[in-house]
């Protein structure tokens, strides 16, 4: 033993302990885009890196100047190999995919630069926010580096007020969306892996000791009280002043004490008009601190599972779904970010006579789930850990709980999402098991008021036809299933007599059913990648499902057709997949009609 090191490490241990919580944003700022902003949204400067050259040295040591330094050639006989200013450029949000046809199938480091001024306010907090990077992003400011973060679709921030000067400042972030098997999710998915600052970036503009989270919710027990807890952050030493909590149309104006640690909690007696999809009503919430207001719109509602039903306020719902991913409706697709693609998507979805969305497979961005508020659509938001991620590693677990933390983070506001899902099409082993219950105590923990469940493709086959039996759904509160009857087993015309069997007492959802057809090509119902294919397969698995006694709900596979490396059959998939029930073009196939109808009928039985 070297007792010299020793020593250095211990004195050099709380150093680095102090360092780290100097930057650390341990309390996340709630419902960033309503504080003060500056954003960074707009064009950056990139550099593709696929060998990591600007992180990496030639002994694959990190490089003390960096492309982060964002340097610039002093002299005529200065050697330098980068230059932001004089690099293409990308939008920002946006992936990169879909902005630049050599990055259409990147997999690797594109780092991004941004000047942008300020004038910093005495005693002001800046916060950097990134609404998602995928899959990996390191940000530096003025060429510091301030932070890490891991994970393609939950939002993140850094706290950069001791980085920034009065004037000019510059953001770099390496971005890397290379897959690995070690990753949430891991590196065999059905989806593109696209890359980029994916969603908005801002700075925000916070007082000295400001609101970071809070929760303003309907007491799911008790639908004549609601909750509210406010977080302050920052200097908690100088908190003064009052903190208030307003709902004008209740009546409601209350102040709240702080602790010593800035938390406030109050239960408030109080009888909103009820949040539901036939009446999607939100109303005005302020939460004032100090001259500081933040704004939101929150909806009031419980929801419950009763035996094999979901209750929706008190009453039994059955969800007419449809599962969306994150892709824009139009413009040649890419990641979907901005509020019209939000409106667009979740417009179909009710035109479809859905009251219901399974956003698959991942977060979807903020706005989303506020539209989904504000249209009166229930939502399924999940984690992207699918199929094989590595169940038996701690690390892994520990990114996956992150991800789970940080979704529910964001949106525990929003009176839209009733299900939190920790998992899709999962293998049945033991591991996979306390992997996933270890996420859904934590789900519990982290949220008791809503339902946890998980989409399971484990059923068994006998002679009699499917039953479910996997030991996920004793731990889940809702059973998902994913079933493609007519497509990868069956023909579709046995789909309509299969018969269904679950043990558990609870309420089940059809995850997913489906078949691929490419929009226009027309033949006959037996005949793969037709419309008319897709819409037995519709029909029959419709038949099917209505034979379910547990059944509470469908969500079947997809709105849209979407991009997947997986599928390249010429001229029918193209890198598509062709399960959407509308074409990359917003076009609609036969299947919509047949769905359409079925919610029409559903909608009118449960009237
Ligand atoms: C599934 C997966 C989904 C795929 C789909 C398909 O079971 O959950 O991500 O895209 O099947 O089309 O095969």
């Amino acid at each position: 033993m070297n007792y010299k090191n020793l020593w250095v490490a211990f004195l050099i241990l709380p150093l680095l302990v102090f360092v780290g919580k100097a930057n650390a944003q341990d309390v996340y700022v709630q419902n960033a885009y309503a504080r003060d902003l500056i954003s960074l949204d707009g064009h950056w400067n990139r550099i593709i890196d696929p060998y990591e050259n600007g992180y990496y040295n030639h002994r694959y040591l990190p490089h003390e100047d960096g492309y982060f330094k964002n340097a610039q050639v002093k002299n005529k006989s200065e050697l330098l190999e980068y230059n932001f200013s004089t690099s293409d450029k990308l939008h920002v949000p946006g992936d990169w995919n879909t902005q630049e046809s050599q990055l259409f199938l990147y997999e690797g480091t594109v780092w991004y630069h941004k000047d942008f001024s300020l004038n910093k306010k005495v005693g002001y907090r800046y916060l950097v926010h990134f609404g998602a990077v995928n899959y990996q992003a390191i940000v530096y400011v003025n060429g510091v580096k301030v932070g890490d973060h891991e994970g393609g679709f939950t939002s993140f921030q850094f706290d950069i007020s001791d980085k920034l000067v009065n004037g000019k400042n510059f953001v770099v972030v390496k971005v890397d969306n290379r897959r690995e098997r070690n990753q949430v999710p891991t590196v065999n998915t059905d989806w593109w892996n696209y890359g980029g600052i994916t969603r908005p970036v801002a700075i925000l503009e916070l007082p000295g000791t400001y609101v970071a989270d809070y929760s303003v919710q309907l007491d799911n027990a008790n639908s004549k009280m609601i909750n509210a807890s406010v977080t302050l952050a920052g200097n908690l030493k100088a908190k003064h002043g009052d903190l208030l909590l307003s709902i004008p149309e209740l009546n409601i104006k209350q102040k709240m004490q702080i602790s010593a640690d800035g938390q406030a909690k109050l239960t408030l007696a109080a009888s909103p008009q009820l949040w539901s999809p036939e009446h999607p009503k939100l109303y005005d919430v302020e939460i004032n601190f100090n001259g500081e207001v933040v704004r939101d719109r929150i909806g009031f509602r419980t929801v419950a599972v009763k035996g094999e039903n979901i209750e929706l306020n008190g009453k039994s719902v059955f969800l007419r779904g449809i599962s969306i991913h994150e892709e824009a409706p139009f413009n040649g697709g890419g990641r979907a970010w901005s509020e019209d693609d939000a409106r667009t998507l979740l417009r179909w979805a009710k035109d479809l006579g859905c009251n219901f969305v399974r956003l698959a497979h991942y977060p979807h961005n903020e706005t989303m789930l506020k539209i989904a508020d504000e249209m009166g659509l229930l939502v399924w938001s999940e984690i992207p850990v699918y199929w094989t991620v590595m169940f038996e590693d701690k690390a892994v677990y520990a990114k996956a709980e992150k991800q789970l933390t940080e979704m529910i983070t964001r949106d525990k506001n929003r009176a839209s999402i009733i299900l939190w899902s920790v998992a899709n099409e999962t293998p049945v082993k033991q591991e996979r098991l306390n992997f996933l219950s270890g996420l859904i105590n934590k789900t519990r923990e982290l949220d008791g008021t809503r339902l946890v469940t998980a989409a399971m493709d484990t059923q068994t086959t006998t002679k009699d036809g499917k039953v479910i039996d996997d030991p996920l759904a004793s731990v889940v509160d809702v059973i998902g299933i994913n079933s493609y009857c007519g497509w990868y087993y069956e023909v579709p015309e046995n789909c309509a007599s299969q018969k269904w069997a679950s043990k558990y007492n609870k309420p089940l959802i059809m995850s997913e059913v489906g078949a691929d057809a490419l929009q226009g090509k027309l033949g006959d119902k037996t005949e793969r990648w037709t419309e008319e294919y897709q819409a037995e397969v519709f029909r029959q698995n419709i038949a099917m499902m209505e034979n379910i006694s547990a059944l509470r709900g469908v969500s079947p596979w997809i709105l849209k057709d979407f991009r997947s490396p997986r599928r390249s059959l010429p001229d029918i998939q193209d890198f598509y997949n062709r399960k959407g029930l509308v074409s990359e073009a917003g076009v609609r196939k036969q299947a919509w009609y047949v769905l359409r109808d079925y919610y029409k009928k559903k909608e009118s039985s449960a009237e």
